[in-house]
């Protein structure tokens, strides 16, 4: 990836990161991320498909609900949108170039600003599509995926595509096409929806049947225009069971799934799963993983993690090595993301006020990434991980076990077989056991 800057340099006095092993002094290097080792005839890059997500690097300010902004950034000076914007995506690109990373994500509003002109917006977004297009050529980054924002603007309070007002879903419609047209000029690899309004606040005034088909009959809408326009990429759900909306429709990974399923929308449709909504649904992330890999479904991932102490999305930068383990061996034993990537859905916190600290977030987690790669990768070669779990189903190999899962004993068989058998032994799990087992490897 080449490092390519615009008038400026944003991000003065930190050069190209690169992977130095894990005994360097140096905080502004990879320790474990080497993005051209192979690891079971895949590279580093190739597993993992780092993205940068634009929200939260270059337009999050750093603002709480009960704080102004502290992230004061050099690229928002200019007084016109498309200028403004111009400068913000120097300063991505520079960004993504000295990470070294092959991938970034949008939604339509983190590139530019919006009006509330259907047709302004949409020049301005053709405007900086032009300008991107630029870039990725000249650094060699390309888009992960893009996604529309129908969540901000106050016409969304109620629901974009659930919205009781037709005239609203309108709206979220025009935004989606415009991003979609995005999405293809750029030759991105997937689209994303996240419902985050998509929900409801109170069932008293909510028709949740006809919300969620409405939902559905949106969803086959824009991924028919796309498919019209030659788009062959995945669409990604993406699921929160809440935040901002008290109750969201993409509740979880089976949740979602069994909605695509029953309206008709599995064969374009994957999941794009973030470990803080898991969190937020009271799964663990591999939960959510298992549940979307057993499906075939597991489309991309949203790297972050959430606060065991409250309740809502901090979107910190993953570091928990163990958790990334357990998660690596899920997405390497499930064959890896179908079409997307690990976007750092995270953000430095309001009191993180260095340019540089920008870069030591992402570099931490990537490097702890990359380690659980490796880790996970010799935990499998290793074997005895997945022998343990298979032996533990060991009596359905073979005999009655074997004849009951194809369907071949009836209950009355399977009451005489528990009269022949006498009573089951008491097997362990083996919980504590397989617990050291992955922390040997770490
Ligand atoms: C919010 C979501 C959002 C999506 C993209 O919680 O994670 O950032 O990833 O709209
Ligand atoms: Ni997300
Ligand atoms: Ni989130």
């Amino acid at each position: 990836m080449a490092v390519i800057t615009g008038e400026k340099e944003y991000f003065k006095g930190i050069a190209q990161i690169k992977y130095e092993g894990p005994e360097t002094d140096n905080a502004l290097a990879y320790r474990w991320y080497d993005a051209g080792k192979k690891i079971g005839g895949k590279t580093m890059k190739e597993h993992l498909r780092f993205a940068v997500a634009y929200w939260h690097s270059f337009c999050g300010n750093g603002a709480d609900p009960f704080g102004e902004p502290t992230h004061l950034y050099p690229w928002n000076e200019k007084a016109d949108a498309v200028g403004r914007a111009k400068d913000k995506m120097d300063a991505a690109f520079e960004f993504i170039g000295k990470l070294d990373l092959p991938y970034y994500c949008f939604h339509d509003v983190d590139v530019v600003d919006y009006s509330n002109d259907v047709v302004d917006n949409e020049k301005r977004l053709q405007a900086l599509v032009n300008y991107a297009s630029e870039k990725q050529a000249a650094s060699g980054v390309q888009l992960l995926w893009c996604t529309a924002n129908l969540f901000s603007n106050r016409r969304y309070m109620n629901g974009a595509a659930t919205n009781p007002d037709f005239h609203v879903l309108t709206h979220a419609a025009a935004q989606v096409k415009a991003a979609l047209d995005a999405t293809i000029a750029l030759g991105g690899q997937n689209y994303v929806f996240w419902g985050g309004r998509e929900g409801y606040m109170s069932l008293l005034n909510t028709n949740m049947r006809r919300e969620q088909e409405h939902l559905a009959r949106f969803l086959h809408t824009a991924k028919d225009y796309a498919r019209r326009q030659g788009f062959k990429g995945a669409f990604f759900i993406e699921p929160k069971p809440c935040e901002p909306t008290k109750h969201q429709y993409d509740y979880d990974a089976a949740t979602v799934i069994s909605f695509l399923r029953q309206y008709d929308l599995m064969e374009d449709f994957k999941l794009n799963l973030e470990v803080n909504h898991a969190t937020l649904a009271g799964h663990t992330f591999t939960h959510e993983l298992q549940v979307a890999v057993d499906a075939g479904m597991l489309g991309s991932m949203d790297a972050n993690r959430g606060d065991y102490q409250n309740g809502w999305d901090t979107d910190q930068f993953p570091n928990n090595i163990n958790e990334l383990v357990e998660t690596m061996l899920i997405v390497l034993e499930g064959g890896g993301f179908r079409g997307g990537g690990i976007n750092f859905d995270a953000k430095r916190r309001r009191n993180s006020t260095d340019m540089a600290d920008l870069f030591h977030a992402h570099i931490g987690g990537i490097d702890c990434f990359a380690r659980a790669l490796l880790v996970a990768d010799k935990i499998l070669q290793h074997g005895e991980y997945a022998k343990i779990r298979k032996e533990r189903y060991a009596s359905f190999d073979s005999g009655k076990g074997a004849a009951f899962e194809k369907g071949g004993l009836s209950l009355e068989d399977l009451r005489e077989y528990a009269i022949a058998g006498g009573e089951p032994r008491v097997t362990s799990g083996r919980q504590e056991y397989l617990e050291n087992l992955i922390n040997r490897f770490i």
